[in-house]
């Protein structure tokens, strides 16, 4: 499932990849004359770079037209692009094999860049190097692996130095789906790291090249092959058609002699031990460089088991010291774990009708993952109860026995709290304090004796930040024994506000962090102007229950139309003389106040918060506002 924008690029570069690696793979068998080793570094190197890897091909070794080969590699920067394309399909084969292993096996990011290097290291002199050297000048394989070293170790130090950094930034940077191989985006940082890489190496090569100290490119026309010289080659030249049965190199050697001046069978490098210490040294400080200079700003002790798979919000601060867990808690929903889509008609909040079993009054919360849409064309990938958001409203009466089975579909543990309600210590529900948090798949019985009355909430207690920032939140409103008909309205509406963070398709818990400021906010899960109307008469009186379902920020809500009486706070009924009347009430997280607003005049009166932010949609103005908004209209 594609996520972003980067993914759709990826599937093209590859798909593109894959079809300039199935051109050189094919073009080289059919119509270029060389080794099959290089065959396979163009072939390895294309998949890796892909176009990239097509364009050096053709520009510096596919034989322009037949028997001239030769010739056509001469070049020194052809000859650099030869010496760098063995380096690389040997390095990179082992540090991108590598690279899959480490993250499967969850090794944080420094030991990984170790081993990657050791791995491309390895690859690079046993298989490619050793191998080539040993098909370009004979002798025994050790005798190559030695020869090989100095040459191979300075090539591999710049590659490391380019590709090290590429990935430590793109790997650990915002969207985390880098970390693993089963990602499109792995893929792409690893192809991105070998293009840096090539480009790091490059120079180095053409003076390993220069120096006699690597060989570039050849030509191999093995005799009875297609690819035979023939006497009246006119590439070729003088030289083509006089190698002796079993040495395959003797026109590529003579092209090599004219380029290099060397000896067929032997190289005599001419770089002086004072040229080999100061790049062998300065391919090493690069090297050191590209590995731990990233370590400043990325936190390189983190592994993908951590946070693999993780994409963190736009301006989120990741330093060096930011721990998995933080990275975590503020990561976005992933949206392939979503079990369900609403539309806007659905709406959230509705009374859960309970079953009766013994006369206790049973009620089933099932917390999952699901899209919710807040407004025309917005939704969010929330944690919610049973499909709906804010989770159902469970109405209680005085004296009830109620239990309440809560079931996790959730890809992690939680647990519900049962805010303001007096119970058994062990029905409170704060994971690891009261009791163990609950596993996906889990059940956990909650099951108290109702003795108080008034307007209270139930909302996730384990990784509260994350979870009740994300939708796991309902009202519980608990109706009196004896109700007080000074507190009974005409209407009734409650009233839950929560916060919302979605940038770029992704839903974020909002919280009051770098990173994780809110940018929609909505009044029973949907924002104005999709909030519902409240419609009564004038003379009519309006019990609005305000719940601080959210918990970030405190929201001054106000109602328009003149004042409205207080008469409860936090369940509590406040007494005849405590009652008092006001136009804007602050709402902090986790607070409830009960208002009664009378309908004097007829019209559109809004109830919002007074915090103008509050009231838009990603800072969009809408119909005269947003968020935090809604209408009651009053008939005459
Ligand atoms: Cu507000």
């Amino acid at each position: 499932m594609f996520l972003q924008p980067i993914d759709y690029f990826l599937a093209v570069w590859f798909a593109l990849a894959a079809a300039s690696t199935l051109y050189v793979g094919i073009d080289q068998y059919r119509n270029n004359p060389e080794p099959a080793v290089m065959k396979w570094g163009f072939i390895l190197v294309t998949l890796y770079m892909g176009p990239i890897g097509l364009l050096l091909y053709v520009l510096a070794d596919k034989e322009p037209r037949p028997g001239e080969h030769e010739r056509f590699i001469q070049p020194l920067w052809k000859q650099g692009v030869g010496s760098t394309i063995h380096c690389v399909a040997g390095d990179a084969t082992g540090i991108i094999l590598a690279a899959a292993i480490t993250a499967a096996l969850g090794l944080p990011m420094w030991l990984d860049l170790i081993i990657e290097y050791l791995a491309g290291f390895a690859f690079g002199l046993f298989v490619f190097q050793a191998l080539f050297m040993k098909s370009m000048m004979g002798g025994t394989y050790w005798e190559n692996v030695r020869r090989s070293f100095l040459p191979e170790f300075i090539s591999m130090n710049f590659m490391m130095a380019g590709m090290a950094p590429v990935m430590s930034f793109l790997m650990m940077g915002r969207d985390m789906r880098a970390m693993v191989p089963t990602e499109l985006l792995f893929w792409g940082v690893m192809s991105l790291g070998v293009i840096a890489g090539f480009a790091m190496a490059y120079p180095w090569n053409v003076w390993l090249v220069k120096r006699s100290l690597k060989h570039g490119l050849m030509t191999e026309r093995r005799p009875g092959s297609k690819f035979a010289a023939k006497p009246a080659s006119k590439a070729g030249g003088g030289h083509a058609g006089h190698g002796a049965a079993g040495r395959k190199t003797s026109t590529a050697a003579a092209a090599m002699k004219a380029a290099h001046g060397g000896h067929e069978g032997q190289m005599a490098s001419d770089a002086t031990g004072a040229q080999l210490a100061a790049v062998g040294g300065v391919s090493l400080l690069a090297l050191a460089i590209g590995m731990i200079a990233p370590a400043n700003w990325v936190n390189l002790s983190l592994s993908a088991k951590q946070v693999g798979g993780a994409i963190m919000p736009p301006g989120m601060i990741m330093d060096r010291d930011t721990p998995a867990e933080a990275m975590i808690d503020m990561a976005a929903v992933d949206p392939r774990q979503v079990t369900a889509r609403y539309d806007l008609g659905v709406r959230g909040a509705r009374e859960l009708q309970p079953r009766l079993e013994n006369g206790v009054k049973v009620f089933t919360l099932t917390a999952s993952v699901f899209r919710w849409t807040i407004l025309p064309g917005v939704q969010v990938d929330a944690y919610g109860f049973n499909g709906q958001l804010p989770g159902p409203t469970l109405r209680f009466k005085e004296g009830d026995q109620v239990r309440i089975d809560v079931i996790n579909r959730l890809p992690e543990s939680t647990t519900v709290h049962w805010h303001g309600l007096i119970l058994p210590n062990i029905m409170d529900g704060p994971a690891h304090i009261t009791q163990a948090p609950i596993e996906n798949g889990e059940v956990y019985r909650y099951a108290f004796k109702v003795v108080q009355s008034g307007t209270y909430l139930y909302h996730s207690h384990d990784h509260v930040d994350r979870q009740q920032a994300l939708g796991l939140y309902g009202a519980i409103i608990i109706d009196p024994a004896k109700p007080d008909p000074a507190l009974v309205a005409d209407h009734e509406y409650t009233l839950q506000i929560q916060e919302w963070l979605k940038r770029e398709g992704l839903t974020y818990p909002a919280m009051p962090m770098d990173g994780g400021q809110p940018n929609y906010f909505t009044i029973n899960g949907k924002a104005y102007p999709s909030t519902e109307v409240v419609r009564m008469k004038v003379g009519e009186t309006l019990k609005v229950r305000f719940i601080g379902s959210n918990n970030g920020f405190i929201h001054p809500m106000h109602i328009h139309g003149g004042p409205f009486e207080v008469v409860a706070r936090d369940g509590e009924t406040l007494a005849p003389s405590a009652r008092f009347k006001a136009d804007v009430i602050n709402v902090g997280p986790g607070q409830r106040y009960d208002v009664i607003w009378t309908a004097l005049k007829p019209g559109k009166w809004l109830i919002h918060c007074h915090i103008g932010h509050h009231t838009t949609n990603n800072n969009v103005e809408m119909n005269g506002g947003g968020g935090l908004m809604t209408v009651i209209d009053v008939a005459p």
